[in-house]
Parts: C-alpha cells; sequence; structure tokens
C-alpha cells in the first residue's frame, strides 16, 4: 500500500538499545499498514547483529543491515533509503531519544499529498527536550537551528531533527545526497527541494543506555555542510531531470 513504510535507523554501539527499541515500536498501533524496521549497523561487533537475529524470531520486521566501510551516519541513513520496501521512510535514533510512538501522527500528517516532510520537533508547541540536557547543549542546538535558515526558506522550528518522515519517491526525484556530519534531514529538504514542511511535537528523551557518539567536531563539520548545501543553493538546481538517489 502506498503509505506502507520503513523505519531506518542507524546504529552504532547500541546493542543495550535495541531491546527496548524493538519492545516501544511492536506496542504502536499502525492499523493495517506494513512495516520494516532496518537498523544500519556500522560494524559495531558489540553483539548487536545477535541481539537483532534473536528478536526477529517475534519481530519478523527486524532487520540489521551491516556496513563494513567505516563509520558514516549519513551514509548509512542513505543505505537504508536504498534498502528500504516501502513507499514511507521514517529516520529516527536508537537510543529512544525519539519517541516511536508519535509515528503513526507522522504518517497521517504525510498521507496528505502535498505534505513533503514531517518533522518530530523538539522546538513546535507541545514539543520539548530533556531536562537534563546542559545550557550550552540548548543554546548550541538552537543556534544550530538558526544558521539552517541559511539554505531552508521558511520557519521551521525543528530543521535538525532527526526524527522525519519523507516519502521515497520525493527522495528518489532529488538531487544526489552527499551529506557530511550527522544532519542528513537538512540534505534531503534542500536537495529535494521540499516546500511542505510539517512539524509535530515530540518529547526528546536523553539516551539512558550507552554513550552519545557526538562531540565538538561534529559541530565544525555541520557548518561545513551549512556552507556546502549554500554552495548547491547558488549554484542553481541540477538541470537533470531523471531520477538520480535509487
Ligand atoms: N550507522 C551509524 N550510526 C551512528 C553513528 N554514530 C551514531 N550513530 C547512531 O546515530 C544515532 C544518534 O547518535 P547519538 O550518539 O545518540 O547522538 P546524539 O543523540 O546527538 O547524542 C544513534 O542511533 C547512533 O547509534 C555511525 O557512525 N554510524
Ligand atoms: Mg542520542
Amino acid at each position: 500500500m502506498a503509505n506502507d513504510f520503513s523505519i531506518i535507523i542507524p546504529t552504532f554501539h547500541e546493542a543495550m538499545n535495541i531491546p527496548e527499541l524493538a519492545r516501544r515500536i511492536a506496542a504502536v498501533n499502525f492499523g493495517e499498514r506494513l512495516f520494516e524496521v532496518l537498523l544500519i549497523d556500522d560494524n559495531s561487533n558489540d553483539g548487536s547483529l545477535e541481539i537483532v537475529n534473536e528478536l526477529a524470531k517475534q519481530y519478523p520486521w527486524l532487520k540489521m543491515i551491516v556496513r563494513r566501510e567505516g563509520r558514516d551516519h549519513g551514509q548509512s541513513i542513505i543505505t537504508g533509503f536504498q534498502q528500504a520496501s516501502y513507499p514511507v521512510l521514517i529516520t529516527m535514533d536508537a537510543d529512544l531519544s525519539h519517541p516511536p510512538e508519535k509515528i503513526p501522527f507522522m504518517l497521517a500528517m504525510l498521507d496528505e499529498a502535498r505534505v513533503d516532510v514531517v518533522l518530530g520537533s523538539r522546538y513546535v508547541r507541545g514539543g520539548s527536550i530533556d531536562n537534563k540536557w546542559p545550557f550550552f547543549r540548548k543554546i548550541s542546538s538552537k543556534l544550530a537551528a538558526w544558521i539552517s535558515r541559511l539554505v531552508l526558506a521558511g520557519r521551521i522550528r525543528d530543521p535538525l531533527s532527526g526524527f522525519l518522515a519523507i516519502r521515497k519517491t520525493t527522495w528518489q526525484n532529488g538531487d544526489p545526497l552527499t551529506p557530511i556530519g550527522w544532519k542528513i534531514g537538512l540534505e534531503l529538504m534542500v536537495k529535494c527541494h521540499c516546500k511542505n514542511i510539517r512539524e509535530i511535537p515530540i518529547h526528546f528523551s536523553e539516551r539512558c543506555l550507552g554513550k552519545s557518539k557526538l562531540n565538538f567536531e561534529i559541530s565544525f563539520v555541520y557548518l561545513y555542510h551549512v556552507m556546502k548545501l549554500v554552495k548547491y543553493k547558488i549554484a542553481g538546481v541540477s538541470p537533470r531531470k531523471t531520477r538520480h538517489n535509487c
């Protein structure tokens, strides 16, 4: 069906979070929609694959694809898009920061033909972030969102959310993605020429288990990524009209 969906989750050293993530997804009522969960793992070698293989006996929709080309968050998501069996793509993190219970609401919004992308947003009314976040992280997250306005038209409150829903055809009809760093959502919205971007409120929980892979260097990579997107926008939209992302 046109609204069946694939949930793409990049993972690195998330063995501890995978069972609870699968349990939370299994508990959500997705109605008649078919779905799969693709965990795209950068060769964690921490027992994740064995855990997934065991869980898949109970949850046949759960799969892990192990990439052995080195760590690359953005490329992992693209691999997930390429392997996805269903026409709607959802991206989220594995550490339970993004509530899977919001997915039915995101899908319902994306069912509206003119909506291009739905973001799970921390910064719209009703959204929130974990109060464990230090002041510096709050400020830098808002600043990063503000900087993204250089490449995104309109007032999007949480353009850097890693929790989003998009149609596969929107991605396929866009220009080729070459993300660096972590903000593939921004890359997608710019290069797939998304105009109608909707946000729904989420509570972003801080991870309870495992370690964040975010580091200071990622902030500089983000600035470089935005600069590349600015250059892309100035150069104009690719004249090629064929499908690029398959
Ligand atoms: N495949 C892959 N996933 C990654 C990599 N780095 C982080 N992730 C995953 O990306 C998601 C977000 O990472 P996380 O460390 O929680 O970042 P934070 O939420 O910004 O602190 C999690 O599901 C991670 O397991 C990577 O190099 N490769
Ligand atoms: Mg996290």
